[in-house]
């Protein structure tokens, strides 16, 4: 917290650790309140919970109705990142809190790791790095990988970044199919709606995640996704660890069941299977779909504008609840 602010500057809470000049920016205008260093978050609560108007939190970090509730001058929750499957919006709707997101901004990284995820999979270019720095090179062969270009490209939920992906993929004369709750009226006519998940996952030989998490897609990919994806299929997750059943993708691909899988997410990250690390046709990535200089500054400035935006003139930019 920084003395020098005016005493009128509101007070903010932030849950755990965002982009450090997004920190400093924050600091510059508000008085940060940080719990993840908090040694008793009850007792930062119980000292400082009432004067508290704002939390600061991202995808990551969330905000649970008990954090909420602790809380009784809170006006608003904003977010670091598009998803906000781990914030109670229950609980900010009961209250009247308003909750901002930063979508739009990070389509096009995302999109990119997805495209990236699609190549490094069958390509083996993951593998293929871990084998040219063990120094096989000379003496070993490396095994062929699997055209991704002109294949079948299921995109799961057409959503902006879907459309970014789609896009993407059509470059790479894929042919691109979909599923959403409805088809959506402005996608391109070449594009393939079909009405469930588990028929796309077997029309396509890459099934892209690009659905928001939260209960209404948890496990959405289970046992029967998967096999009807099959053993040359991939399943690409750039959305959120919830929606694919972990277990039935470990179990599908220790039986070779499906092809393999690009993962930027986890059910329960930062943990991960053990499993997947003597999987050569699994490529992990720690979350960085959003991850640039250029997307993360973007983001963080969305964010402060939705700050500034509600405490000078109760007005935000993207607003979720
Ligand atoms: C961020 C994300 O990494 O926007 C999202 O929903 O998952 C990512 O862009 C995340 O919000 C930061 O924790």
């Amino acid at each position: 917290m920084t003395d020098s602010l005016p005493s009128s500057a509101a007070h903010l809470l932030m849950v755990g650790p965002l982009l450090p000049d997004l920190v400093a920016d924050l600091e510059s205008r508000y008085h940060v309140h940080r719990l993840w260093e908090a040694a008793d978050a009850s007792v930062l609560l119980r000292e400082h919970g009432a004067s508290i108007r704002g939390i600061a939190t991202s995808g990551r970090f969330g905000a649970t109705r008990e954090l909420i509730a602790a809380l009784p001058a809170l006006e608003g929750i904003f977010s670091f990142g598009v998803g906000y499957d781990t914030i109670d919006l229950a609980a900010a709707r009961e209250r009247g809190v308003v909750v901002t997101n930063t979508p739009g901004v990070l389509d096009a990284c995302v999109a990119d790791t997805a495209l990236a995820l699609m190549l490094a999979a069958p390509r083996r270019i993951a593998e293929a790095d871990r084998f040219v720095r063990a120094g096989r090179w000379p003496n070993d062969g490396f095994p062929l990988g699997t055209r991704m270009s002109g294949k079948r490209c299921g995109i799961v939920g057409l959503g902006n970044i879907g459309l970014q992906i789609a896009r993407r993929a059509a470059a790479f004369d894929m042919e691109i199919l979909y599923t959403n709750r409805k088809p959506r009226a402005d996608a391109p006519a070449e594009y393939r709606y079909v009405p469930d998940i588990e028929t796309l996952a077997a029309e396509c030989d890459f099934l892209v995640l690009a659905v928001p998490g939260g209960a209404a897609t948890r496990h959405m990919v289970n046992a029967r996704v998967l096999d009807a994806l099959g053993p040359k299929g991939w399943l690409i997750n750039i959305a959120r660890g919830t929606v694919v059943d972990e277990a039935a993708l470990v179990s599908a691909l220790q039986g070779k069941r499906i092809a393999g899988a690009g993962l930027d997410v986890f059910e329960h990250e930062p943990a991960t299977p053990d499993a997947f690390n003597a999987m050569d046709n699994v490529v992990l990535l720690p979350h960085i779909a959003s991850g640039t200089h250029e997307t993360r500054r973007a983001m963080a400035d969305l964010m402060v504008a939705n700050l500034d935006g509600w405490f000078r003139e109760e007005k935000v930019l993207t607003r979720v609840v």
